[in-house]
């Protein structure tokens, strides 16, 4: 045990030297802004006294959004003993009581304890908490290794506690920079209001949501992000679906690292041009964990380590989807599936929104107008189609009894959340579905008259309770069995969205604090009330072990715990992995599901804001993700409509999807042009699929992103750092979509290395630029970089039949004459193949002319063996003569191919010698 120096002095010293500012570096922001100025009066209102009432500095500036009123330099906490061991360090802290109380109807905690553990070589954690008495903290089971890293040589990181204010420097040892550093001014933690600031290393962070962003990389000038799950469409500073307090920071070293701050309640973060970020959260503790990278890859891999890898989804979850709210019959999807397969659009999933539930109530079926659903199912998926039925949790209660079995026996189950007991011992009814069609909605009314017109009142189901859970799974079950089929499963409304605001009558019982805390962060309707358009946060919602926790704790935890217990009950009911599609997230949640940008807007802004949604999932560890392509409201417009098809291609999760009353926007509601280039554009997905499948065993086994920020790649290219307007599918296809009306050109950067246009397999001439790319309106710029071997098939029109072609190769030589890759399959829908070993795993190298496979998993059923059909090479120079095929070491077979000179592109078709690639082979050219 060492009692640790104190550094007072040498603070400001570090602070500046860690700053990342580098002067006359394309920084705008004048020295005051840089200057450590934290919030002290975020709350509106501010004026001198109210600002000195805290102890701060009142001091207007002439800077947009710059605070008025700061903190004083050492206003904090203080160190008052330090307790290093091999494995972290003990600090207890007090509040420093020369300044007074923040805010009076939130007691103080002054006495606190960090505990800081050094988990592994490249993570540590630091818990700030009350000692003497239990707060809540967030139940989500992390994945954390078992013993710490206690060999000081083995972790990238050293770390030193300040002592007036007191606060955690995180140092990388490597560059010596400190990349994490809360000894700033301003560290607040009382019951409803906990606030902390770290500086930042550089001007780069990414991520923290959900809410939507105008740019991938942050604005830092002062922007201020409030974040709580809410049935809340995607709209500037709006909170929407999910809560993900993780940000990834790019260092002056070109290093990366990553935070989390496992907290649930209600929040609000602050980028600061400092740069600073600031946290404040009405509840819980603090406990953040931080992953060194140093990659920004290795940042994403080491932050799923800890929460969960992602979901491994079925393979036809990777194909084209068509949704839309409000389809009138089963006739109209018929119809609409009939359209597609005569226009030989690809396409494998046909949604049904809650339009085929009798008056939108779970598990139920419209006999009317959806009585043909069954059958039209079961018809579909003879051809090799698939269905994703929408559940939204809530579940009508005023049935009559005996007539809705989801009520009555979750009623016997006793799954509602309910008051808290000593204040009633009845459910907290809300209002979602059903309507009734006997009473009229005048539109003429706005809308909180209007829902309450509405008399059905809904109960929400508890997903903590494994009684829950098992109540959820049998209606799944008894549906899929006596109903209709279905084999994915799409979760809505799960923020959880009411109609009304908080239950029924719109008075939340009990501790009104709760509803109305006294620091509110900026939220959408925050005036209102956090139960704006939820439930009540006073409510009751019972933890596994038992434990009573507040709604006003879990409210972010609602979407995350209605996801597991629907994931079970789909591979349980079905026997396959299927997919489950999410709208509310929480870290973690991507073991599960993935997840849908939400209500999004029929516009074209909406195009680029959907890639900078993409790569935000793609760091919080759910890769499946994508928007509603062509847009969810307002009518979409061809073009638009279009370029967003073309976009969409490129979703991981791709899905046309648009609300109730609009016209039709799927690909084949535009005319023959508009089908034609969707179908071209589908294609091309359809081919790269055993790709993009790879990558999601990548993200799944390994925890690397699917949709790849460029920066991902090319970190030491400060150019790539704030690319969005481009995305790579792993580190090989780089897409370039046209995002704006009317363009024929688009510019786009090619970094640096070598790469061929997808169209036409020439090598681009130029590396590490910015250049104008042609896109005419059937096109989208795809480009494949060299280096890199990407499996194919030849499209067909589902996945059911595409997966039963041949192999194709497509390699991208790199300046040498090398390249490398690899395939997962296995039969596409098996539950656990990853685990059980039951896939194929090859990987691919070329060099010097030879192509060579090595299959370190071969753990395919025979039913789903693959042989070899056509490879085809870029950028072979020299003019080859001959090709063989070897497997077993000898060249055992002539295979035909073609060279084209002027490309420089050699085509090889194996076809012919039905090779399944589980054995190991290789093919050589120029060997004349
Ligand atoms: O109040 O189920 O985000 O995709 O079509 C709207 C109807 C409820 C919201 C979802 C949207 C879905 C819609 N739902």
């Amino acid at each position: 045990m060492a009692v640790w120096t104190v550094y007072l002095s040498l603070c400001l010293l570090i602070a500046l030297s860690a700053s990342g500012l580098e002067p006359g570096k394309d920084y705008k922001v004048n020295w005051e802004a840089k200057s450590l100025h934290f919030d002290c009066y975020p709350e509106a209102g501010s004026d001198q006294a109210k600002c000195e009432a805290r102890g701060c500095i009142w001091e207007p500036s002439g800077i947009p959004n710059a605070p008025w009123c700061y903190y004083a330099e050492t206003h904090g906490y203080v160190t008052s003993n330090i307790v290093e061991t091999a494995s972290g360090i003990t600090v207890d802290i007090e509040r420093n009581t020369d300044f007074p109380s923040q805010r009076s109807q939130s007691r103080d905690i002054s006495k606190l304890r960090v505990e800081i553990t050094f988990l592994s070589g490249k993570s540590l954690r630091w818990k700030i908490f009350d000692p003497a008495n239990a707060r809540f903290e967030v139940p989500v089971p992390l994945e954390l290794p078992s013993t710490p890293e206690t060999e000081e040589n083995n972790r990238l990181y050293r770390v030193q506690i300040q002592n007036k204010p007191f606060g955690i420097q995180v140092i990388r040892k490597s560059s010596e920079e400190i990349i994490w550093d809360s000894a700033v001014p301003g560290f607040t933690f009382s019951d409803q209001f906990l606030q902390i600031s770290t500086r930042l290393p550089s001007n780069y962070v990414y991520g923290v949501g959900e809410t939507e962003h105008p740019s991938y990389n942050h604005d830092l000038n002062f922007h201020t992000y409030g974040l709580f799950a809410k049935d809340q469409p995607p709209g500037y500073k709006l909170n929407s679906y999910g809560l993900h307090p993780f940000h990834m920071g790019l260092e002056k070293s070109k290093n990366a690292h990553g935070v989390l701050l496992l907290n649930s309640n209600a929040m609000d973060v602050t980028f600061l041009p400092t740069p600073a970020l600031t946290y404040r959260t009405i509840g819980g503790i603090l406990d953040f964990y931080m992953v060194m990278g140093p990659t920004p890859e290795a940042v994403v891999q080491q932050y799923t380590e800890i929460i969960g890898r992602p979901v491994l989804p079925a393979y036809w979850s990777l194909g084209f989807q068509l949704c839309r709210y409000g389809y009138a019959n089963d006739a109209e999807i018929a119809d609409l599936y009939n359209d597609m397969k005569a226009a030989k659009i690809p396409y494998d999933v046909q949604y049904s929104d809650i339009e085929y539930m009798e008056r939108q109530m779970d598990f139920t079926l419209d006999k009317e107008n959806f009585k043909g659903l069954p059958a039209l199912v079961d018809s579909m998926r003879a051809e090799g189609m698939r269905f994703i039925f929408i559940l939204d949790p809530a579940i009508a209660a005023n049935e009559t009894k005996g007539s809705y079995p989801a009520f009555d026996t979750g009623i016997e189950k006793d799954v509602f959340i309910k008051w808290p007991p000593k204040l009633s011992d009845d459910i907290v009814w809300g209002k979602v579905w059903p309507d009734y069609p006997d009473i009229t909605v005048d539109n003429s009314l706005d809308w909180d008259t209007q829902v309450k017109l509405f008399r059905a009142f809904v109960a929400f189901p508890d997903f903590f309770k494994k009684s829950t859970a098992e109540w959820w799974g049998e209606q799944i079950k008894d549906y899929y069995n006596n109903v209709m089929k279905f084999d994915g499963l799409w979760i809505d409304m799960n923020e959880p969205a009411s109609f009304v605001h908080g239950t029924v009558g719109e008075k939340c019982l009990g501790d009104q604090t709760l509803e109305n805390p006294p620091y509110m962060p900026p939220l959408e309707s925050s005036h209102r009330g956090l139960n704006h358009k939820t439930m009540c946060m006073n409510s009751e919602q019972i933890l596994e072990d038992g434990t009573r926790v507040k709604h006003y704790d879990v409210h972010n935890l609602y979407g995350l715990s209605h996801t597991k217990p629907t994931y079970d009950a789909l591979l349980s009911t079905t026997g396959k992995r299927g997919v489950v599609i999410t709208r509310s997230t929480y870290p973690s949640s991507g073991r599960w599901a993935g997840h849908w940008l939400g209500d999004n807007y029929s516009r074209w802004d909406q195009l680029l804001k959907s890639i900078v949604g993409m790569m935000e999932f793609s760091i919080f560890g759910i890769p499946y993700t994508g928007a509603d392509i062509c847009g969810f409201f307002n009518p979409a417009e061809y073009e638009m409509c279009l370029r967003w098809m073309q976009l969409g291609a490129f979703y991981p999760f791709s899905r046309n999807h648009n609300t109730i009353n609009m016209p039709r926007q799927d690909p084949v509601a535009w005319g023959s042009e508009f089908a034609a280039v969707s179908r071209d554009v589908l294609n091309i997905r359809y081919t790269l699929l055993p790709y993009l499948n790879t990558l999601m065993y990548e993200a799944h086994a390994h925890g690397n992103t699917v949709v790849r920020p460029l920066l991902h790649e090319f970190v030491t290219d400060e150019n790539t750092w704030k690319i969005d307007r481009q995305f790579l599918w792993g580190p090989a296809l780089l897409i370039t979509p046209a995002l704006d009306p009317g363009v024929t050109v688009v510019r786009g950067y090619v970094p640096n290395a070598r790469w061929y246009d997808y169209h036409t397999g020439e090598a681009v001439g130029v590396r590490g630029q910015f250049v104008d790319m042609e896109t005419p309106l059937w096109k989208i710029n795809l480009h494949v970089r060299g280096g890199h071997i990407l499996p194919w098939q030849k499209a067909e029109n589902n996945t059911h039949y595409s997966r039963l072609n041949p192999l194709g190769l497509l390699v991208a030589l790199d300046d040498g004459g090398s390249a490398h890759g690899s395939l997962f399959w296995d039969d596409g829908e098996g539950i656990d193949t990853v685990q059980n070993k039951r896939f194929l795993l090859t990987t691919f190298t070329v060099s010097s002319g030879v192509l060579t496979s090595v299959v370190p998993t071969d753990g395919l059923a025979e039913a789903d063996r693959l042989t070899l059909g056509l490879v085809k090479v870029w950028g072979v120079s020299p003019r080859v003569t001959r090709v063989t095929l070897s497997v077993t070491g000898q060249p055992d077979a002539d295979l035909p191919f073609t060279y084209n000179a002027e490309v420089q592109e050699l085509q090889i078709d194996a076809t012919s010698q039905s090779h399944t690639i589980e054995k190991p082979f290789t093919i050589s050219w120029n060997e004349a």
